[in-house]
């Protein structure tokens, strides 16, 4: 019999990701989706007959008891989130409610349900916010800095503490950031790469950004969701930081991606108050040590690669080579 996962959040980047790496694995996927006037099925078009998806909302808990007696999956991997930082500030009960309450509605469906379901939970290097300790660690302290990170933090704890209460296989990945061409197009990577076609292809003449002095660990999504599979593939459960460990500027990520089409990009970046943050994260590099040596987990796509590869893709969406994202 073929192991079966859930995946919440299916129709992210991760999620994206995740569901062919558990095909390529041999999984039966299930793929949890909301309910919303108009499908969001983009990233995950290309295996949609492969997977089966399903509706719930990390807002109803019944949803997702229900769905856990249906299906009965083995793994449970909770990617869904209300996951950009700026929009926190926004809309703060709202994160709260999805991105850090959520996660309590589906421990406890899988508590109730099925305590043998061996949980993933998607934490963030944005819990270590303003950083105590360079670089970070799992057990670098945490001090959040936007209501998302706080949203996350509460999550990573409610995690390890169903792990330790109920005796879950509960694990949770601290993942730093991690991008590719099927990134929102709101994230600064994206946008950084998506304007970048459109000016080279005479559709844009100008990219407005906020800070370019952020410091980031960027990865590649496809090799991070290997590490999240791993994590629920070891006999204990345990949480891991996931991350390149080198940190590049998002001035750093604009002079490549500008330079990969032959431009300047202090022609075109125009600094925009609007994309500044009430409280910014200043600097985030993180340390994989643990996730090497116990999950035998490495980034296989570095830096420069990762930036022209959005690059790449998004000139072949625009000039219409590539039909998707994908
Ligand atoms: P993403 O592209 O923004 O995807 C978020 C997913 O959550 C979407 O499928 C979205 O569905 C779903 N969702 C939102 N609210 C929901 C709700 N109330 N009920 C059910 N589903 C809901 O995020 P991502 O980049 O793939 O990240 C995956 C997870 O990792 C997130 O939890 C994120 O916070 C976390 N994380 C990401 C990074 C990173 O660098 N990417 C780093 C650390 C942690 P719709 O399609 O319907 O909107
Ligand atoms: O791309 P960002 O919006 O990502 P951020 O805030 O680091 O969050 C991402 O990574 C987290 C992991 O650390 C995830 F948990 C989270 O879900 C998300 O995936 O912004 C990166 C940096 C920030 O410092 C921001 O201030 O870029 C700076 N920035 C400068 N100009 C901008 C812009 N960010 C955006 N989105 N848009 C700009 O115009």
């Amino acid at each position: 019999m073929p192991k079966r996962a859930l995946i919440t959040g299916i129709t992210g980047q991760d999620g994206s990701y995740l569901a062919e790496h558990l095909l390529g694995e041999g999984y039966e996927v299930i793929g949890m989706v909301r309910r919303s006037s108009t499908v969001t099925f983009e990233r995950i078009a290309h295996i949609q007959d492969r997977i089966s998806t399903v509706q719930g909302d990390l807002l109803d808990q019944a949803s997702m008891i229900d769905l856990l007696r249906t299906w009965k999956p083995q793994e449970v991997y909770n990617l869904a989130a209300q996951s950009f930082v700026q929009t926190s500030f926004g809309q703060p009960v709202l994160t709260g409610d999805v991105t850090g309450l959520g996660v309590t509605r589906l421990l406890d469906a899988v508590r109730i349900a099925d305590p043998g379901i061996r949980f993933y939970q998607a934490s963030s290097s944005e819990m270590f916010g303003k950083v105590v300790e360079v670089p970070q660690s799992e057990t670098t302290p945490f001090y959040p800095r936007s209501p998302y990170g706080v949203a996350k933090l509460y999550g990573h704890w409610i995690t390890v503490n169903y792990r330790e209460s109920y005796d879950l296989h509960a694990s949770s990945g601290i993942l730093f950031n991690h991008e590719s061409p099927r990134r929102g197009l709101e994230f600064v990577t994206r946008k950084i790469t998506n304007t970048v076609a459109k000016i080279k292809l005479g559709k844009a003449n100008e990219l407005r950004l906020g800070n370019l002095e952020a410091e980031r660990d960027w990865g590649f999504a496809g090799d991070y969701v290997k590490a999240m599979w791993l994590m629920l593939q070891q006999d204990s459960p345990d949480d891991y930081v996931v991350a390149t460990g080198e940190t590049h500027s998002v001035r750093k990520f604009c002079q490549i991606a500008f330079g990969h089409v032959g431009l300047n990009y202090e022609d075109y970046v125009v600094i925009d108050e609007a994309f500044y943050r009430p409280a910014e994260v200043d600097l985030l590099i993180g340390t994989p040590a643990k996730s090497e040596a116990k999950l035998g987990w490495k980034p296989e796509v570095g830096f420069e690669d990762l930036v022209t590869m959005m690059v790449d893709a998004d000139l072949a969406l625009l000039e219409g080579r590539l039909s998707g994202l994908h």
